[in-house]
C-alpha cells in the first residue's frame, strides 16, 4: 500500500529512470538496446520492475507510465546512430487502453525518430485478452514500420498460431533455454528449432542472457541472430551508451 502512493509519485519526483542493454549482432556490432525500466525509491533503494510493474498495473497507472517510457527511450534513441533500434516493453495494460496506436504515432512523430527505428516487446500474455483487437493494433503498428517483437518465447503458452496470425518481426528467446545450452541436450533441441521456425517465417531471432563465451559462440554457429546478455553488456544508464557504441565500434 505504501508502495502504491509512493509509485504514484515516483514519475513526478523522477524516482523512475530507464537502463539500457545492448543487442548485438554477432560478433560483435551493436544494432540497438533494450530499455528497461528502474525505480530508484527514496527509501528502500533500487526496487525491481518485476515488483513495482505490477502494482502499477493494479492501479491503473501502468498505462501512463509506459507513454512516457515510450517517450524517454526514443529520445535516447536520437542520440545513437540513425540505424540502431531501441526496443520498448509493453505491458497489458497498454493494449487495453485503447489507445496504443495513437500513442506511439504521436511520440515518434513529437521526437522526431523513423518509425523502424522503434521496437515494441510484447509477451504471450499480452495476446491471452482480447486477441482480435490486440491483432488489430499490432498490423497497425506494423504497417506504420514499427517493429514488433514476441518476448520470452517459449515459455508460457507458446501457441504457435500467434506466430501464423501475428506480424511478428523478432522472436525472442527466453533465458530458461539459454542458461543450460551447453550442457542440455533438450535445450539445444529446442532453441535449434525456434531459430529454423522464426527463419521459416521470415523472422529473425534474439538469444536472451547470454553469459558465456560458450552459449555465443554455439548460437552463432547455430545461424541466431542478435544476441543479447551480460557476456556482452549489461544495462546501463542512457548516457553512457553513446560512450559504449563508440567503445564497440
Ligand atoms: O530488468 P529486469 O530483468 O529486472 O526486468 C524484469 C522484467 O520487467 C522483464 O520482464 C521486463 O520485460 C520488464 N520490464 C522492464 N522494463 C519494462 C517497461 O518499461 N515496461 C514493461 N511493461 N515491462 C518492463
Ligand atoms: O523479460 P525481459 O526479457 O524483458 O527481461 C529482460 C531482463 O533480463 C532484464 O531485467 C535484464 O536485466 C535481464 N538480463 C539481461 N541479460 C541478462 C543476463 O545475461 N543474465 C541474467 N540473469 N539476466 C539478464
Ligand atoms: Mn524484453
Ligand atoms: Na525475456
Amino acid at each position: 500500500e505504501n508502495l502504491r502512493r509512493s509509485l504514484r509519485a515516483a514519475l513526478a519526483h523522477g524516482e523512475l529512470y530507464l537502463e539500457y542493454q545492448p543487442i548485438f549482432r554477432p560478433p560483435s556490432s551493436v544494432v540497438g538496446f533494450e530499455a528497461l525500466l528502474r525505480w530508484h525509491h527514496p527509501e528502500f533503494g533500487i526496487i525491481p520492475p518485476s515488483v513495482f510493474i505490477p502494482i502499477a498495473e493494479a492501479d491503473g497507472i501502468m498505462d501512463h507510465i509506459g507513454r512516457w517510457v515510450l517517450e524517454q527511450a526514443c529520445r535516447q534513441a536520437r542520440t545513437w546512430p540513425s540505424w540502431m533500434t531501441v526496443a520498448v516493453n509493453l505491458s497489458p495494460a497498454q493494449f487495453l487502453s485503447g489507445a496504443l496506436t495513437d500513442t506511439v504515432a504521436q511520440v515518434i512523430d513529437a521526437v522526431g525518430i523513423r518509425a523502424d527505428r522503434l521496437e515494441l516487446e510484447i509477451t504471450e500474455t499480452v495476446l491471452l485478452e482480447k486477441t482480435v483487437d490486440n491483432l488489430d493494433t499490432l498490423n497497425t503498428l506494423s504497417v506504420l514500420g514499427i517493429r514488433i517483437s514476441l518476448d520470452d518465447f517459449g515459455t508460457r503458452y507458446s501457441s504457435l498460431s500467434y506466430l501464423k496470425n501475428f506480424p511478428f518481426d523478432t522472436l525472442k528467446i527466453d533465458q530458461y533455454f539459454i542458461d543450460d545450452l551447453e550442457t542440455d541436450q533438450k535445450s539445444q533441441a529446442i532453441v535449434r528449432s525456434i531459430i529454423g521456425l522464426a527463419h521459416g517465417l521470415g523472422m529473425s531471432v534474439t538469444a536472451e542472457g547470454v553469459e558465456t563465451p560458450g552459449q555465443a559462440s554455439w548460437l552463432i554457429e547455430e545461424d541466431c541472430d542478435y544476441l543479447q546478455g551480460y557476456l556482452l553488456g549489461q544495462p546501463m544508464a542512457g548516457e553512457v551508451t553513446r560512450d559504449f557504441i563508440r567503445r564497440s565500434a
